[in-house]
């Protein structure tokens, strides 16, 4: 069925790190309403705006304080209901984070929690006793060291999926889902129009509480036992029909761990759930044995098996995001193209083409339409994450991994690569603040940036632009079925998308030698590609080609 948030194109912003307003070196609201003609010029629909509540950014913004405050250095409400105001005077909607899997620590609810067992929120968290002195379960922390952190004043643990100050709150409370589902309202009230949903696969938890098997760092593993758990189904559910259902709204989960049969249940027409959800199956190819952070080699056939799984998977039911970066991921040129000189803007568009001639919603990661890059800091304390902070501490005391080893995942895979400032101009700091910025900006600044792109017709900018008006005026983008073709070739990713009798033909070059492939097709015309085409079927290093055949 046609539905407008199938048609959309989304905008991610990370607030800290999108435009600084107030010269304070940190991005704020007031500077993402500065750039909103400029997000219109990109084409975009939808922004998903990254948490902007109160919060002691323990985790950036994903340990909220209070869900109905604005976080002070971001600024007031003020600002928040002017930047919805010129959002929607532009014609683009606002997708909020909602963070309830866990909250902070500093939240009122939990200091209530912890003051006593008798304490009428001592429910909205998790809290179990200790056996024989140790935690309640083995499971390891994302963040590293124990899921469960021992509270003196009532002598049990509680649990923390992330970090120590993000207590895992407890969905069997049907009083706490009240809660939550009462927040909600209260920003579809204020007109936000949809929620990205941080981690909320992992809301329902098996309530036996089971040991894990032991992974290398020595805790167990979890996620067998709260991944898309018991009532998650029940609970998202009751989430739709107690709020979704009463607005017209963009949802989509943000699920680790999730599978397309999974996905079916979630997004599925009839399920009334989600619109769609984020796997994480592409995004962890490469992975080694402590995942991240000691990364190993990735083969385009393993993106190709996977990518075209969800396609097929959820051609008939359901509905597919499709990303390549976010906060939490490197820079998408870095991680799967070429970010040399040479081929930094040519695979950029390479990989804008693949992504956005896939079926489903595709999203564009602040930055990532003008082709920014990695980052490699060459100290520990230039880097502010800390998924990466904890990681750094442990790997090199346990000694699992070298000073070395977890630096090169770290460069190559550290969520910070996606949080260095935008980079809008070669000016000071890239034009991001008039301070000093709460983290390094990418030194590339001075080629790399907004304003050198806006200006040459032959950038990354003006080809995003393209590929977004393309979905805009051909349904086939949109709603055509997708086919894979060379399944086996480990240099180009070609398929077709077919709607009503048209059928498109996607060619990628993922490598950086010309390749030569015949394909049974007549080519009639060139929809668009990253260079002028010599000949159909060959393809120079990181070519990417549109064709009506
Ligand atoms: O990307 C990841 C998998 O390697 C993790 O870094 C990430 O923590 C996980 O995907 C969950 O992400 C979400 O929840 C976290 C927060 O740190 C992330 O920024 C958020 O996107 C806890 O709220
Ligand atoms: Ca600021």
């Amino acid at each position: 069925m046609k539905q407008w948030w199938k048609e959309a194109v989304v905008y991610q912003i990370y607030p800290r790190s999108f435009n600084d307003s107030n010269g304070d070196g940190i991005g704020d609201i007031p500077g993402i309403t500065e750039k909103m003609s400029y997000l219109a010029e990109l084409g975009i629909d939808v922004i998903w705006l990254s948490p902007v509540y109160d919060s002691p950014n323990d985790d950036n913004g994903y340990d909220i304080r209070d869900y109905r405050a604005i976080m002070e250095e971001f600024g007031t409400m003020a600002d928040f209901d002017a930047m919805l105001e010129e959002a929607h005077r532009h014609g683009i909607k606002i997708m909020m984070d909602l963070v309830v899997n866990h909250s902070s620590d500093e939240h009122h609810w939990f200091m209530e929690s912890r003051s006593s067992k008798d304490n009428p929120y001592r429910d909205y968290y998790i809290w179990k006793k200790g056996k024989d002195g140790q935690p309640p379960t083995n499971w390891g922390a994302f963040f590293g060291g124990s899921a469960w952190k021992y509270d003196e004043a009532t002598d049990e643990y509680y649990l923390h999926l992330f970090s120590k100050k993000q207590p895992d709150l407890n969905w069997e409370s049907e009083t706490l889902r009240r809660e939550v589902y009462d927040l909600m309202t209260y920003w579809l009230d204020k007109g936000v129009d949809g929620f990205r949903m941080d981690v909320i696969n992992m809301i329902s938890k098996d309530q036996s509480y089971p040991d894990g098997e032991t992974r290398g760092t020595g805790y167990g593993d979890g996620t067998p036992f709260f991944f898309n758990g018991p009532r998650i189904h029940e609970f998202m559910q009751e989430m739709n029909q107690e709020v979704l259902s009463k607005y017209d709204t963009i949802t989509v989960g943000e699920m680790p761990g999730v599978s397309v049969e999974e996905a079916k249940l979630y997004t599925g027409e009839d399920r009334n759930e989600l619109n769609m959800v984020f796997h994480f199956e592409h995004v962890d190819v490469g992975n080694g044995s402590f995942g991240k952070w000691n990364p190993t080699d990735w083969k385009l056939t393993d993106l190709k098996t996977i990518f075209s799984r969800w396609q097929e998977g959820l051609d008939e039911e359901g509905w597919n995001s499709l990303y390549w970066s976010n906060h939490d991921q490197p820079r998408a040129i870095s991680r799967f193209g070429n970010d040399s000189a040479e081929y930094r803007v040519r695979s950029g568009k390479m990989l804008a083409t693949l992504l956005h001639m896939l079926k489903g919603t595709p999203y564009i990661y602040q930055g990532e339409e003008f082709g920014m890059t990695n980052v490699a800091f060459d100290a520990i304390d230039k880097y502010r994450d800390i998924e990466t902070l904890n990681a750094y501490r442990d790997y090199t005391s346990n000694g699992l991994l070298t000073h070395e080893e977890i630096f090169r995942g770290i460069h190559e895979r550290g969520r910070d690569n996606s949080r260095t400032p935008v980079q809008w101009s070669a000016e000071a700091q890239g034009g991001f603040t008039t301070g000093t910025p709460w983290i390094d900006v990418n030194p590339n600044y001075v080629d790399i940036n907004a304003e050198a792109a806006r200006k040459d017709p032959d950038s990354l900018f003006h080809y995003y632009r393209q590929l977004i008006q393309l979905r805009k005026q051909n349904p086939v983008v949109v709603y055509g079925k997708y086919e894979l073709l060379l399944p086996d070739d480990e240099a180009v990713y070609a398929f077709t998308r077919t709607y009503e009798g048209e059928t498109w033909l996607v060619l990628c070059n993922f490598s950086d030698e010309e390749q030569v492939r015949e394909l049974p097709f007549e080519v009639n015309e060139r929809v668009i590609g990253n260079m002028e085409p010599v000949s159909p079927f060959t393809l120079r290093p990181y070519e990417a080609q549109v064709y009506k055949v």
